[in-house]
């Protein structure tokens, strides 16, 4: 058991210890967002601790290796090395922490609604074991008033006062996983804090790691702000999929229309149509803001249309698919064998959240399509109950079909549509190569 330090007794001399490295961090849920920030503590110079109730997560980190695909083993290993980073799933040493940031999951419920056990289960852990004069910020996306409804009871409940005994903040991640110009340092750190002090605390932290740190009002802000942030993507998403429809009964190119409108220097931001949305955010976080203003008994009308839409694009993949095939090789979907190339839910990721791929294997299925996938990354998947398992490409030439849903960068695509019979390209990867065969969404 790790000694607790003799405890400052105010917020200076945690900011002092923050400042001076002293301080020892712990981060809760070691996921595409928990762990690069870990990982920007331990770069920091931080003696950071890792918990996660996921002992295998732990031992893998512990071990020098990634249990995220975006995330490189070697920036892992270097940090453990360093004994700059260490994992657990006993979250007692949390008595020996300054500062603690929680990075846990928060996923819909089946009735898609927040789920925030995870928050609520993270926050007990906290409250169970905290030392005084720590600083406790949530990070995890949630709704506005998140912070003060489900952490500051849990953290309060042992008669402490916020923003003397303790202190608590919200700070949002925008990882963009696989990104590589943004990471952690580099991309601005919105810090909303319940009290004064404890958003003083908090932007102290928070500017030993990241550029720019951006303090906001209360805890409110920050989390609608990200709310707004991952909205604003899903919604402009979804209407250049609607026009995608809409282009493909007046028979033009959408991504010729949305090069031609991103010629506008001003008041346009290209977004871009593909076979559906997925990932663990810009697909759930609308109906978090959805749900927080159906709780002020305002419906949201835009978040339904455009997640109506997004949900329509793996049928329309289908739809499309099977129009081609009549067309071009006059038979059916019905016992044609399709190839899907690329599952994961974004390019050079090994990464199924909610990755629209698995809607069109079900679909193809469901149409009576013989489908199989090829994913470099991915080596088996399921679904429905049905395990499949990544085929190579050198038997492509045998598919009617291919549909490249997620382009990786280490596909040869010269091979690929010089040995396919047709390839329905559902994100304008193969654009410009001037091949017959290939065909846009
Ligand atoms: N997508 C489109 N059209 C677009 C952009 C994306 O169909 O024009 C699709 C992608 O194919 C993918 C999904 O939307 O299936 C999500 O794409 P994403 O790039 O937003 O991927 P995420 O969820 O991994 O990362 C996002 C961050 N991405 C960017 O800002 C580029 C950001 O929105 C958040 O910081 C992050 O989620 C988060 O955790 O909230």
């Amino acid at each position: 058991m790790l000694v607790a330090p003799t405890r400052s007794r105010d917020a200076t001399a945690l900011q002092r210890r923050i400042r001076s490295r002293q301080a020892r961090i712990g981060i809760v849920g070691l996921g595409y967002a928990g762990l690069p920030l870990a990982l920007e503590c331990a770069k920091a110079g931080y003696s950071t601790l890792g918990l996660d109730v996921d002992e295998a997560k732990v031992s893998q980190i512990n071990a020098g290796t990634s249990p995220v695909s975006s995330i490189e083993q070697s920036a892992i290993r270097a940090a453990v090395a360093a004994g700059l980073l260490q994992a657990t799933a006993d979250f007692r040493p949390i008595d020996s922490l300054d500062c603690i940031v929680v990075c846990v999951p928060t996923p819909l419920t089946t009735q898609n609604l927040p789920d925030t056990r995870y928050v609520e289960a993270a926050m007990r852990a906290i409250a169970d074991n905290l030392a005084p004069q720590s600083l406790v910020v949530l990070q995890s996306s949630s709704y506005p008033g998140s912070t003060r409804e489900l952490a500051l009871p849990a953290l309060e409940s042992r008669g402490w006062r916020v923003g003397c005994d303790f202190y608590l903040a919200y700070a949002p991640e925008r990882v963009d996983p696989g990104n590589r110009r943004y990471g952690v340092r580099n991309t601005p750190k919105l810090v909303g804090g319940i009290t004064p002090t404890c958003a003083k605390v908090a932007c102290s932290l928070f500017e030993q790691l990241v550029e720019t740190v951006v303090p906001v009002r209360s805890p409110e802000v920050a989390e609608l702000a990200k709310l707004v942030e991952n909205t604003f993507r899903f919604i402009n998403i979804s209407f250049v999929n609607e026009v995608a429809l809409l282009c493909d009964r007046l028979g033009l190119n959408v991504w010729e229309v949305i090069g031609a409108a991103s010629t506008k220097p001003f008041a346009f931001l290209p977004h871009y149509p593909g076979p559906g949305v997925g990932g663990d955010c810009i697909p759930v976080m609308p109906l978090y803001l959805e749900w927080c203003a159906a709780r002020e008994e305002l419906p949201l009308k835009m978040v339904a249309a455009a997640r109506a839409v997004n949900q329509r694009m793996p049928e329309f993949v289908v739809e499309k698919l099977a129009r081609l095939l009549r067309a071009r090789q006059a038979r059916s979907l019905e016992g044609a064998r399709v190839l899907i190339v690329g599952v994961s839910y974004k390019p050079d990721l090994a990464d199924l959240r909610n990755a629209p791929s698995l809607q069109i294997l079900s679909l193809l299925q469901e149409h009576g399509a013989n489908p199989s996938y090829h994913d470099p990354l991915v080596p088996t998947l399921l679904v429905g109950d049905a395990a499949l398992t990544s085929t190579g490409l050198d038997t492509v030439a045998d598919y009617d079909a291919v549909v490249l849903v997620t382009p990786h960068r280490s596909i040869d695509y010269d091979r690929l549509i010089a040995r396919s019979r047709l390839i329905l390209d559902t994100q304008n990867a193969l654009a410009n190569r001037g091949a017959s065969n290939v065909v846009h969404l």
